[in-house]
């Protein structure tokens, strides 16, 4: 699947989430975005970079609330994330495009190109398990719902294409194991 692709990691995604909310009210690092954070050392996020090692110390969080959207777009500092939900993502979409031309925008705060142009709906999914997204395509995240959406979007590390990715987690022994989600 060219947009994204699905993978089975063995995670605690409950614990994963109480470190996530839990970092949510704190103020990101010195230098760093409001939705931008690095990796605690200590904390269960490093165990699991040291399973996947093809997972970055740097993560975002993307709090999306009830009834808004994330407008289309293309990341600009990235290729491939692997995406995880938090809280809230029943009924919400992420959706991806093609356009046979448009007009990119450099929004700085969210280090994305917004897109303006003519699009056309290709493939739209639920992120309710963890899932390597293709951010090179346009996306957009749809929350029709009347509360927040909660997504932690983990960095891939430099020199990996999404379908490189995607191959690394396919060959990787302990991902493919059932996950207990
Ligand atoms: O939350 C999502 O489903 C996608 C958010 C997004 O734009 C991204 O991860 O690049
Ligand atoms: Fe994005």
């Amino acid at each position: 699947m060219k947009y994204a692709h699905a993978v089975a990691l063995s995670i605690d995604i409950n614990r994963i989430r109480s470190i996530i909310i839990e970092e949510m009210i704190r103020e990101s690092p010195k230098g760093l975005l409001y939705h931008q954070r690095i990796i605690d050392k200590n904390s269960y996020l490093s165990e699991i970079q040291q399973k996947y090692p093809i997972l970055s110390n740097s993560f975002n969080i993307y709090y999306l609330s009830g009834g808004k959207k994330i407008e289309p777009h293309i990341d600009s500092d990235r290729f491939v994330a692997l995406n995880i939900p938090i809280r809230g993502v029943k009924g919400t979409a992420t959706i991806f495009y093609s356009s046979p031309s448009y007009l990119e925008t450099h929004n700085k705060s969210y280090i994305y190109d917004a897109i303006n142009g003519d699009l056309k709906e290709e493939f739209r999914f639920c992120l309710d398990t963890p899932t390597l997204l293709n951010t090179k395509h346009i996306h957009s995240v749809d929350n029709p719902n009347n509360k927040a959406r909660i997504v932690m979007s983990w960095n891939i590390i430099p020199g990996y294409s999404y379908e490189d990715a995607v191959e690394w987690f396919n060959a990787c022994q302990d991902a493919t194991q059932q996950n207990n989600l």
